[in-house]
């Protein structure tokens, strides 16, 4: 496949840390949140992704942009936004939350983060949240304030993260929970981190506020990171579609509700607080959903899925669309993430799929793959 470069411009925001990864070797942008998200580096994607399963990695996703909702009205938006539950949410915890619309169609899957009674940062998908909190709140008259805060994420991924992250921050880290964040200091600054990110290979996220003493702490791990192979990386095709962690645009997107994209338990229904699309999603969990994410497995060994992909049964009819996919050398065949229209979402039934064209046999199966 031929790859184009990028352009940049101001309108395609760089990140406090693009002038490092550039010297440390990426070498493929993409853009998300109108900014650039780093996909490669030197090595191939295959290399990266046993890397990141065996050793640790520090990523730029300034990308994960937030959206800071706070005062009086703050916590009765966030609830109008997100068909999960927050009423006993907690200050120091992130929640990963569908956000929905009036007709329960999804918006973005953010983690929010419950800084104060009365603030809250929404740390986002690809997507224009800004401009649909503040369209409520006009509508509404909420007393609130809403803005993109000024922080940038660098994250902290692999098994090793945690014995490079005590290292330079000290055992203090080692109390944060799943999900957890608190404030630590380097620097001179304090610094919100969250065990959290987008990998299941366990790591940090560090919620850069401070830019100085924020970019010496990115340096530091550098400097002592070699004992634990740590190298610069980015969130991994291979390792997130194994680990079933959806991507908004790709897996999942504005045409789709929350319980076609398996987020039942993030969907609360039976509680009393107020959302948008409360009743639309109580007629579609009456009526049971009519398409389904799943998983799917396909004897190929190679895949570059860059739009959707129709998927077909043994009799050539039409059954859903692979979204995302990709070679795993763990199951060695492609695997993907496929929207499946009803009667077809069952487990185990048998698919086809014309790739570069050629014909290739697969099966579906639930998420997560493991
Ligand atoms: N971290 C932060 N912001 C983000 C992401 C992130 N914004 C964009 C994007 N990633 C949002 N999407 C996801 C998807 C999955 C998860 C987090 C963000 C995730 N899910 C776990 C899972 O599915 O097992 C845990 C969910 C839970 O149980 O609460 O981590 O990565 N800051």
């Amino acid at each position: 496949m031929k790859n184009y470069l990028i352009s940049k411009s101001r309108r395609l925001r760089g990140t406090p840390y693009t002038s490092r990864i550039e010297k440390q070797g990426v070498t493929a942008y993409t853009v998300y949140n109108h900014m650039l998200l780093p996909t490669k580096f030197e090595g191939t994607l295959e290399d990266a992704y046993h890397h990141l399963k065996g050793h640790v990695q520090v990523w730029d996703v300034s990308v994960q942009r937030q959206t800071e909702i706070n005062g009086k009205d703050s916590a009765k938006l966030v609830q109008l936004i997100t068909c999960r539950d927050l009423s006993k949410s907690k200050i120091g915890r992130c929640y990963y939350a569908p956000i929905i619309d009036h007709k329960a169609k999804l918006i973005s899957d953010p983690v929010i983060l419950k800084l104060a009674e009365d603030r809250w940062w929404i740390s986002l998908s690809d997507s224009d949240l800004e401009l649909f909190a503040k369209g409520l709140a006009i509508g509404k008259g909420y007393d609130v304030n809403i803005f993109e805060a000024k922080v940038d994420i660098f994250s902290v991924q692999g098994p090793k993260s945690l014995s490079l992250m005590e290292k330079v921050l000290g055992p203090k880290i080692k109390e944060l929970k799943f999900f957890g964040f608190d404030y630590f200091e380097f620097g001179g600054s304090k610094h919100l981190i969250a065990r959290s990110g987008w990998s299941k290979q366990g790591g940090f996220e560090v919620y850069m506020e401070h830019e100085e003493a924020g970019l010496a702490l990115y340096d530091k791990l550098f400097e002592v990171g070699d004992e634990f192979n740590l190298k610069p990386g980015c969130p991994n095709l291979i390792e997130r579609i194994e680990s079933s962690l959806l991507s908004y645009g790709n897996d999942i997107d504005i045409g789709d509700n929350p319980l076609e994209c398996g987020f039942d338990k993030y969907v609360n229904l039976d509680s009393d607080v107020e959302f948008l699309g409360k009743e639309e999603l109580k007629r579609v969990k009456s009526e049971g959903i009519k398409r389904k994410l799943m998983g799917v497995k396909i004897d190929a060994q190679q895949i570059a899925v860059n739009g959707s992909i129709n998927l077909y049964d043994n009799s050539k009819n039409f059954i859903g669309e692979l979204r995302s996919g990709s070679y795993n050398p763990m199951f060695k065949q492609v695997i993907g993430i496929a929207m499946i229209n009803k009667p077809y979402f069952n487990v185990s039934q048998e698919i086809k799929i014309n790739i570069d064209g050629k014909d290739y046999s697969g099966r579906l199966c639930d998420l997560p793959f493991i």
